[in-house]
C-alpha cells in the first residue's frame, strides 16, 4: 500500500485554507488543516475536512450522462460531445451564436482554468447570453467601483490586522468566513481588534455570531443605504470630514453633501429602525478613529439598493480620510494585471451591451440570471436556445427558481457541467462530470488583491480524476471546437493579441497551442509580483511557486498611497456623485408597507452549509438539521406560532413550508431562512433533509431587478407568517 501526504488547500470558500490530504493507493481517506500554511495555520472549518465525503461521494457523477425517459444514462465522451456539438451546430445554424447560453456558479471561481477557459470561449464564440451567480453575490460591487474609481475590479479590502475601528455591514464572517476579503483566521484576526483597544461594529438585522462577539447594531433589512447617507449627512454638517482627504482624492465633494443632507438621522430613522443618537454617535466614532475600515458583503449587495450602498461604503471611508491609508479600507495588488491589462484591452466591461429582456447593462460581461428564464421564454431574435450551466444550481439560486425550472425545457439544447445531479440540471440533456478542486491544478487568481496580508499558493492536482471526471477547461474547448471556436487562438483581435504578445515569450515562439496552465504562468512571471523572467529575483511563476508547496505570504500588509494609480478616471480622482448615484439618493423613497406582508425576510448562512451543495455530506448533516426559519417570539406569537411549529411563509411572489424557530437573536419585524434547501437532485442524504427552496418567495420580475447592476432582490423581501394546521 502506498500512502502519501499532500499539501494543498481548500476551495470551497475565500481564505482559501491550507490543507493535508492523505491518499492511500490513490484514494483519498482524509483531509486536515495544514499547521505549515503560512496564514491558515492548522485552521480549517468542518467543510473543509468533511470534503473527503464529497470526493468519495456515490451519489457523486463520474461518467457523462445523457437524459433518457425516465432519468439518465451513461454514455461515452466521444458520443456525448458529438451529439452536443451535431445540435449545437443545428440551432447556430437556424439562430446564429447569439442563441448560445452560459450559467456559470460559485464554485467556478476557484477554478482558474474553468473562469480562464470560460472568458476565452465567451469572446471566441462571441456569446451575449452569459449569466453568473454575481447578480446574486457581488456585481453591485463592481459596478460601484466603476462610478467611483472608474475601474470595475477596483475592491477595497479592510485593513484588518492595523484597523482601530471596523465597521460591518450585512457580513457575518464567523460563519462566512469572510467574503470579497481572504483572511484565515478570521476570528482571531477580528478578536485582535478589540484586544489592542479598537472597536468592531456589526450592522445586521440579526445579532449574528459575529455581532454576538463584538457590538451590533439592529438595523432593519434593506435600509443600509439610509443609514449609510445619513452617518455621511451627520459627518459632512457637523464639519467631521477629513478635508485634506477629500481635497487629495476626491471629485465632486459638494454633490455628494447636497445629495446626503435630507438623510439625517431623524429623518431616516423610522426606515432604519435606529435611534438617531446611536447614528449620530456612530458617525462621531467613525470620523474620530485614529483608523477606521467600512466593509459590507451579501447582506448589504442583495437588496434593492444594492450599488448605491456599496458606493455609500467606500464613500464613507473616502470622506473620514480612511481610503487608501494603513488601517482603512485599503487596495490589494493583483497576482495578474487584470485591471491594468483591462484599461489596454477593454475586456472587462459595463453596459457594453444591454440584455435583450429588459434592458439591463452588462457586468463584466454578463447579464442578470434573474432574467434567465424569461430571456429562454420570451420569441425573437437572439432568444435562447442552447444552454450550458457550470458549477451552478440557478433554479436553487436564483429568484423565483421555479420560473426557470419550468422554462429549461424549452431549451433545444441544455447541458450541465457539475458533480452531481441538482435541482437544476436533473433535466438537462446532459450533465458531463467535472473534476473536484482536488482533481485539477490550481493557484487562487483574483483572491491576492482581497486578502488583508497578501498571499498565493499553488497547488498540482492531489487525485487522478475519479471515473471519468475532466476538468472543465477541457469540457469547454471541446464544445468550443465542435463549433469551429479556439479560445485564446483564433477570435476576436483582442484575445489574439494577448496571446500573440505572450506566445513570443515561449520556448519555440509559442506554436503550440496555450493551455491554462501556460497562459497563467505567462501572466503570473509578467504580473505585478512576477519573476520577470528572471529579471526579478524571488519574484513568482509557477516553478517558483512548486517550491513553496504551503503557500507563499508576498507581503505582511497591502501596501497604500496606491489610489493614484487605481483609479482609472481622467482626473484620477474618487467620483463621490457620478449621475447614477444622485439619481439614486434623490429618488430613494421607503418601499411602503403592504398590511397583508408585514415582516421582511433574510438570508443565513450556516457553518454545515455551503450554498445548495453540501448537504449531501453525512457529517455536516449529522445530529439535528433542519431547515427552519428563525422568527423573533414577538412576531411567532402575533403569528400564532410556537417554536419547532412547522409555519407556512408567504410573499407576494410565493410560499414554502417549514420549521420556525423562536430567537431573540432577530430584530422585531425580520424573519431569516438559509437558501440551498429544499432537495430534489441526485443528491439522496440532501433531498432527505428536507425543506425548502427560499428563492419561491424572491421575484424575477423586471421591476424587482436592481437598476445598475442587475442584482436580484434577496434579503428584506416582504412576508407574512402563518400556522401550518
Ligand atoms: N435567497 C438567497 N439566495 C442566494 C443567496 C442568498 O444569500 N440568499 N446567495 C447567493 C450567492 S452569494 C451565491 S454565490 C449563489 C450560489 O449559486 P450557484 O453558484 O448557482 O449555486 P451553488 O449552490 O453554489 O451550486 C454550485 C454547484 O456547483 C457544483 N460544484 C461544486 N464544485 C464544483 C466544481 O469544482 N466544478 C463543477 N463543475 N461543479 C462544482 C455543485 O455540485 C453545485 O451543483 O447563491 C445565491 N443565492
Ligand atoms: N458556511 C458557509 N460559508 C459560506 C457560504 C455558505 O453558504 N456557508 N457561502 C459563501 C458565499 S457564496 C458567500 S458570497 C459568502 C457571503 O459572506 P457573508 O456576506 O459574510 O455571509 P452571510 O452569512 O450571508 O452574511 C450576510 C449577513 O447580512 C445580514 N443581512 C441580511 N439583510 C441585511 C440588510 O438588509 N442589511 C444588513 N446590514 N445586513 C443584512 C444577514 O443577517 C447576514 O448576517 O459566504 C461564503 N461562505
Ligand atoms: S473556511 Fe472551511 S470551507 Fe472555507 S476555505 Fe477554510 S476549510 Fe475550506
Ligand atoms: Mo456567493
Amino acid at each position: 500500500m502506498s500512502t502519501r501526504e499532500v499539501p494543498t488547500y481548500c476551495r470551497i470558500c475565500e481564505p482559501l485554507c491550507g490543507l493535508i490530504a492523505t491518499v492511500e493507493d490513490g484514494k483519498l481517506v482524509r483531509l486536515r488543516a495544514d499547521k505549515e500554511h503560512p496564514l491558515s495555520r492548522g485552521n480549517a472549518c468542518p467543510k473543509g475536512i468533511a470534503f473527503t465525503e464529497v470526493q468519495n461521494d456515490p451519489d457523486r457523477v463520474r461518467y457523462p450522462l445523457r437524459r433518457t425517459e425516465n432519468g439518465f444514462e451513461r454514455v461515452s465522451w466521444d458520443a456525448a460531445l458529438e451529439d452536443i456539438g451535431g445540435r449545437l451546430r443545428a440551432v447556430i445554424g437556424e439562430h446564429g451564436r447569439e442563441s448560445l447560453g452560459w450559467y456559470f456558479g460559485n464554485p467556478s471561481s476557484f477554478s482558474y482554468s474553468h473562469t480562464l477557459w470560460l472568458v476565452g470561449f465567451q469572446l471566441a464564440a462571441g456569446l451575449r447570453h452569459v449569466y453568473s451567480a454575481g447578480s446574486q453575490d457581488i456585481n453591485n460591487r463592481f459596478v460601484a467601483s466603476h462610478l467611483l474609481y472608474g475601474s470595475l475590479t477596483t475592491v477595497p479590502v479592510p485593513d484588518l490586522d492595523r484597523t482601530d475601528f471596523l465597521l460591518m455591514l450585512g457580513a457575518n464572517p464567523l460563519v462566512s468566513h469572510g467574503s470579497a476579503m481572504s483572511a484565515p483566521r478570521i476570528r482571531d484576526r477580528l478578536t485582535a481588534i478589540t484586544k489592542r483597544g479598537g472597536r468592531v461594529v456589526v450592522v445586521d438585522p440579526r445579532r449574528t455570531e459575529t455581532a454576538r462577539l463584538f457590538e451590533h447594531v439592529g438595523v432593519r433589512p434593506d435600509s443600509d443605504a439610509w443609514l449609510l447617507a445619513a452617518l455621511l449627512q451627520v459627518i459632512f454638517a457637523e464639519g467631521l470630514a477629513d478635508e485634506r482627504a477629500l481635497r487629495k482624492q476626491a471629485a465632486q465633494v459638494a454633490e455628494l453633501r447636497d445629495a446626503v443632507a435630507r438623510f439625517t438621522p431623524e429623518s431616516t430613522a423610522a426606515i432604519t429602525g435606529l435611534d438617531p443618537d446611536r447614528v449620530r454617535t456612530l458617525a462621531r466614532d467613525l470620523a474620530g478613529a485614529t483608523t477606521a475600515a467600512v466593509y459590507g458583503r451579501t447582506g448589504t449587495c442583495l437588496g434593492r439598493h444594492a450599488t448605491l450602498v456599496a458606493f455609500l461604503i467606500d464613500a464613507l471611508a473616502l470622506v473620514t480620510g480612511n481610503l487608501d491609508v494603513p488601517g482603512g479600507s485599503v487596495f490589494g495588488r493583483e497576482l495578474v494585471a487584470v485591471s491594468e491589462l483591462n484599461a489596454r484591452l477593454g475586456l472587462i466591461r459595463y453596459g457594453k451591451s444591454r440584455s435583450r429582456i429588459g434592458d439591463f447593462p452588462d457586468v463584466l460581461g454578463t447579464f442578470p440570471a434573474a432574467i434567465m428564464a424569461k430571456e429562454i421564454t420570451t420569441p425573437g431574435p437572439g432568444q435562447l436556445r442552447a444552454l450550458f450551466t457550470s458549477a451552478g444550481n440557478p433554479v436553487s439560486s436564483l429568484p423565483n427558481g421555479r420560473e426557470l425550472a419550468d422554462a429549461l425545457p424549452h431549451l433545444d439544447l441544455f447541458v450541465s457541467i457539475d458533480l452531481y445531479v441538482n435541482e437544476t440540471n436533473r433535466t438537462a440533456d446532459y450533465i458531463l462530470p467535472a473534476t473536484t478542486f482536488l482533481e485539477r491544478d490550481d493557484i487562487p487568481l483574483p483572491f491576492t488583491a482581497l486578502a488583508p496580508t497578501p498571499y498565493t499558493q499553488y497547488t498540482e492536482r492531489v487525485l487522478e480524476p475519479d471515473g471519468e471526471a475532466r476538468e472543465e477547461w477541457r469540457i469547454i474547448d471541446d464544445i468550443a471546437t465542435r463549433i469551429g471556436v479556439q479560445p485564446f487562438v483564433i477570435g476576436p483581435e483582442a484575445t489574439g493579441r494577448l496571446w500573440s504578445a505572450l506566445r513570443r515569450r515561449l520556448p519555440g515562439g509559442g506554436s503550440a497551442r496555450p493551455t491554462p496552465r501556460l497562459l497563467v504562468d505567462l501572466a503570473l512571471r509578467v504580473g505585478p509580483y512576477g519573476d520577470r523572467f528572471g529579471l526579478r529575483r524571488n519574484g513568482l511563476s509557477l516553478k517558483m511557486l512548486r517550491r513553496h508547496p504551503h503557500g507563499v505570504v508576498l507581503a505582511d500588509h497591502i501596501t497604500t498611497g496606491v489610489l493614484g494609480h487605481v483609479v482609472r478616471h481622467r482626473d484620477r480622482r474618487v467620483h463621490l456623485a457620478p449621475p447614477e448615484i444622485r439619481a439614486e439618493l434623490s429618488e430613494l423613497t421607503p418601499e411602503p408597507v403592504d398590511p397583508a406582508f408585514p415582516l421582511r425576510v433574510i438570508g443565513l448562512r450556516e457553518i454545515k452549509s455551503h450554498n445548495s451543495w453540501m448537504h449531501n455530506v453525512e457529517p455536516l448533516m449529522r445530529g439535528d438539521r433542519e431547515h427552519a426559519a428563525r422568527v423573533n417570539p414577538k412576531d411567532a406569537a402575533v403569528a400564532g406560532i410556537s417554536d419547532g411549529d412547522r409555519c407556512r411563509v408567504t410573499s407576494p411572489h410565493g410560499s414554502i413550508e417549514l420549521v420556525a424557530r423562536c430567537t431573540e437573536d432577530m430584530t422585531e419585524g425580520t424573519v431569516a431562512i438559509p437558501h440551498g434547501w429544499g432537495h430534489r437532485g441526485g443528491w439522496q442524504r440532501a433531498n432527505a433533509a428536507g425543506g425548502a427552496n427560499v428563492n419561491d418567495l424572491m421575484s424575477s420580475a423586471l421591476p424587482d431587478v436592481e437598476r445598475l447592476a442587475g442584482m436580484s432582490h434577496l434579503n428584506g423581501v416582504p412576508i407574512r407568517l402563518d400556522p401550518v394546521p
